[in-house]
């Protein structure tokens, strides 16, 4: 299949996050996808006649981010940066290293009031500390939604499936807040400019290891965006305050969110009978169009989650994925084996394009 190329993540290139109270090594990285790109370089899923095989996203503009996300969050991202280094260079620090928040609104505070301090409006509009906001991370970020519009053009243009190879992720990011390592919603950008574009039903599928908390709540009162997701159960996993059975939709759209939380060190036996219950929902949905969030941090080496999935059960769902039977787009969302995240997304592509599993 396609794959559309975000050149511009690497401008997204944060070295730490905080972890026990100390900066350890960022699990984000740019090698992730550079790793993804050794990997699919010279396969049939880099056989556009484009930049090296890769297809180089259209430019869609600002206007698809704003139908999902509000637009003081989006100035607010773009800018955010700039005002970090001006606030550090203004008490004598002209080479400050990534902004984390540190303060945030809880309940019964005030969330209308739009503070002027930046510590204040970083915490206003995130989730946790564990998002690295750099130099270069609103660029990527909307290269990365930019990628996401480019692959869902492709469908439309009449392909069956298409790749985003992408960072940051976004399916942690909701309407007007980051976290989770996302800063925009890649996955819900483009469902919603499918519905824009004419579409009745899209289905999102999201098989990350985390729970796609952004996503669910963009779309929890809706009926005409489906959200499924099998990840870790988040009485003890990451995001943690979201993705629990009961959450089934709100209002019109109750009925039409799916989740499957798993214990963090699940059987991969148990991760397919959800995958099968997460697809016959679906199915029944109908949807015109699915989408999927596609982590690989359900892998069993992978350095923070706990399900235990191999290569070549990440060709088994793409094939289950292609039995499915609509137009796809897999958009990438985590993963942190960095050296084995590349193989793993190609295992899936060449499962689903109904190829053998390539040796390692
Ligand atoms: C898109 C995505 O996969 N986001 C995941 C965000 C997870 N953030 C919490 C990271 C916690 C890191 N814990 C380190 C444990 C080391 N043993
Ligand atoms: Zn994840």
């Amino acid at each position: 299949m396609k794959t559309v190329f975000n050149a511009a993540h690497a401008a997204h290139a944060p070295t730490h996050e905080i972890f026990r109270g100390r900066l350890v090594p960022a699990f984000e990285t740019p090698a992730r996808a550079e790793f993804l790109v050794a990997a699919l370089q010279g396969t049939t899923h880099a056989a556009a006649s484009t930049h090296d095989g890769f297809v180089v996203p259209r430019d869609f503009g600002v206007a698809p981010l704003a139908r999902v996300h509000a637009g003081a969050y989006l100035q607010f991202i773009q800018g955010a940066w700039d005002e970090w280094a001006a606030e550090a260079a203004s008490a004598g620090n002209t080479d400050p290293g990534a902004a984390f928040p540190a303060v945030w609104p809880a309940p019964g505070m005030r969330r209308d009031v739009v503070p002027a301090n930046f510590a204040a409006r970083m915490g206003l509009y995130s989730m946790d500390s564990g998002t690295p906001l750099t130099a270069g991370s609103w660029a990527a970020a909307y290269g990365g939604a930019q990628a996401t519009l480019t692959g869902l053009a492709l469908l439309r243009e009449g392909e069956r499936s298409a790749y985003v190879l992408t960072r940051p992720p976004g399916h942690h990011a909701g309407v007007d807040f980051f976290g989770g390592y996302c800063f925009v919603n890649n996955v819900a950008i483009a469902a919603q400019a499918a519905l824009d574009a004419g579409a009745a039903k899209v289905a999102i599928l999201d098989v990350d290891y985390h729970h796609g908390n952004g996503t669910q709540a963009i779309f929890y009162d809706r009926a005409d965006v489906f959200f499924a997701s099998i990840h870790g159960d988040p009485r003890t996993e990451y995001p943690f305050y979201l993705g629990h059975a009961d959450e089934r939709g709100a209002g019109a759209g109750l009925g039409f969110n799916f989740n499957l939380p798993l214990a963090a060190g699940s059987p991969v036996s148990e991760w397919f009978a959800a995958l099968d219950t997460a697809l016959t929902a679906l199915r029944t949905y109908g949807p015109e169009l699915l989408i999927v969030s596609l982590g690989v941090d359900t892998f069993a080496g992978d350095p923070i989650s706990h399900f235990g999935l191999l290569r070549p059960h990440f060709h088994e769902l793409g094939q289950r994925l292609a039995t499915f039977g609509r137009p796809t787009l897999l958009v990438q969302e985590g993963g942190y084996a960095t050296a084995d995240v590349g193989l793993n997304v190609r295992a899936v592509l060449d499962g689903f394009d109904g190829l053998a599993l390539a040796p390692d």
